[in-house]
């Protein structure tokens, strides 16, 4: 591809400081933003036509956000990595109205790291984030500034935002094409920019690069192989800087890493072709073979000297890992956590830890009471549906053997899941898919305890797809393949 852009560099936002509050006024907004050639493209932004202010603030400050959402649905926006009381997150629990305004505040206390605030609702998050609602949201702390690294923002401190689109013949962004794991687009986006190069000024740059994608995840590497260095991941500062020449990342992941330049090179930042654990089928359909530009890096002729890098860097941000409280082993690969399928019945309890806290409630050797209890009722009902006359299950007049069971009602699958007496219902052809979406990523399971089967079952439809992960990890599954109406079938016989 070629670089023809400058990479947009997001604003930095410090605030204003008001009685001691670090004060932020952030305003959700529909625009249109000039990215490809054939026309505008539609995109929401903050405070802007597109992505966010970059925010800055430090450890130990109390901080105030106030958004006001001026675009026409209800949004919400959400500290991704914040160390934060529930209140002020930014969940799906807080949707903010059209014209509305959310207030939230709370006390900085994690050590210095690059975070990402992005739309969060219910069933939505990936398509407002699509929409570039985003940005960068920095913390600094005494160990930062001590450490003389590359801090100088825009100028050798770089934010560098990934994301994937697909553009129409318009120019707008094509929301509805997706594969299991999300919008998987063949356009990369650096801040909000096509084909973007940045002018490097110091002989070390600092890219705060972050997977902003839903569903792709990227192998960063330096187009000639040098290496460069890692100083930072999602938790903060690593003990000390880790030379590479591959780095994996997956969607809402984060690292700061660092690349060395000699005057007057240019020299591009890739992602390469990469092992995603999963077969060679699926991993393709994910996007793991495909090789991406992602930015150039194009040195001035003569470099400011940047001071060496620190041989120690982050000493209070790590955990301790001489007191572990318990500690557990998860071998993750191929839709499975320690070998076995989730998002069957597990994944009931597994709902109470959000964000992705249930995964633990999985573990093998001690399943939590909830899980046990979860099993035992799904047993009961396959034993009672093995009983149960075929007009109750309302499968009369459907052949199950025939090719036709695709087209069947989902109920029909549940007989095939007992004839085949497992879960491993092969994924379908991806034109078995339905097509069209509303766009969820954060693939929160819908069935709830205690609601009528019908309700949920009409909530579910109306999502339009049936799916669960763990969202800022590589999990995003919202497919609604058989093998996902299985996991649903099996959680809905658990409720009744
Ligand atoms: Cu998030």
């Amino acid at each position: 591809m070629t670089f023809a852009n400058p990479l947009r560099i997001p604003p930095l936002d410090e605030g204003t400081i008001q009685a001691g509050v670090r004060a932020f006024d952030l305003t959700l907004q529909a625009g249109t933003t000039a990215l490809v050639p054939q026309g505008a493209t539609p995109t929401w932004g903050v405070n802007g036509t597109i992505l966010g202010p970059t925010l800055r603030v430090r450890r130990g400050e109390r901080v105030r956000l106030a958004v006001n959402n001026s675009l026409p649905e209800a949004t919400t926006l959400h500290w991704h990595g914040m160390r934060l009381p529930a209140r002020a997150d930014g969940g799906p629990h807080h949707m903010i109205e059209p014209g509305a305004t959310w207030e939230t505040t709370w006390t900085v206390d994690q050590p210095a790291a690059t975070l990402w605030y992005h739309p969060h609702p219910h069933g939505q998050t990936e398509l407002h984030t699509l929409r570039e609602i985003g940005g960068l949201l920095l913390v600094d702390d005494v160990e930062t500034v001590a450490a003389h690294l590359p801090d100088e923002y825009g100028v050798d401190d770089i934010p560098e935002i990934l994301q994937d689109r697909t553009f129409d013949d318009a120019g707008a962004f094509v929301e509805t094409e997706r594969i299991d794991v999300g919008m998987l687009g063949d356009t990369m986006l650096g801040n909000g920019t096509v084909g973007p190069y940045l002018e490097v000024t110091a002989t070390l740059t600092r890219l705060r690069v972050l997977n902003a994608s839903a569903a792709r995840t990227y192998t960063l590497c330096l187009a000639d192989n040098r290496p460069f260095t890692l100083i930072a991941t999602d938790g903060g500062l690593v003990p000390a800087p880790v030379p590479l020449t591959r780095l994996m990342l997956s969607p809402g992941e984060r690292a700061d890493i660092v690349v060395e330049m000699s005057a007057g090179e240019r020299l591009s930042l890739r992602s390469t072709a990469q092992d995603l654990g999963v077969s060679a089928r699926l991993a393709e359909r994910m996007g793991g073979a495909d090789e991406l530009d992602l930015l150039e890096l194009r040195a001035a002729a003569s470099l400011r000297d940047s001071p060496a890098l620190p041989p120690v860097l982050g000493t209070t941000g790590g955990l301790d890992a001489r007191v572990p409280a318990s500690q557990r082993t998860f071998d993750l690969g191929d839709n499975r956590i320690n070998n076995q399928n989730y998002g069957r019945e597990s994944h009931r309890p597994a709902r109470r830890g959000g964000h992705g806290g249930g995964v633990e409630r999985r573990e093998q050797s001690h399943p939590s009471p909830q899980f046990s209890r979860a099993r035992r009722a799904v047993s009961r009902a396959r034993s009672r549906r093995k009983t149960a006359p075929a007009r109750a299950r309302g499968l009369e007049g459907h052949d199950l053997h025939s090719p036709r069971r695709h087209a069947a009602p989902r109920d029909a699958v549940r007989p095939q899941r007992r004839r085949r007496g497992a879960l491993h219902v092969p994924l379908p052809p991806a034109v078995a898919r339905r097509p069209g979406h509303d766009g969820s990523v954060s693939g929160r399971r819908e069935s709830r305890a205690g609601e009528p089967r019908a309700r949920n079952r009409a909530r579910n439809r109306a999502r339009g797809g049936w799916g669960w992960g763990r969202e800022g990890h590589t999990a995003l599954y919202t497919g609604a393949s058989p093998r996902r109406r299985v996991g649903r079938a099996a959680s809905l016989a658990a409720h009744t």
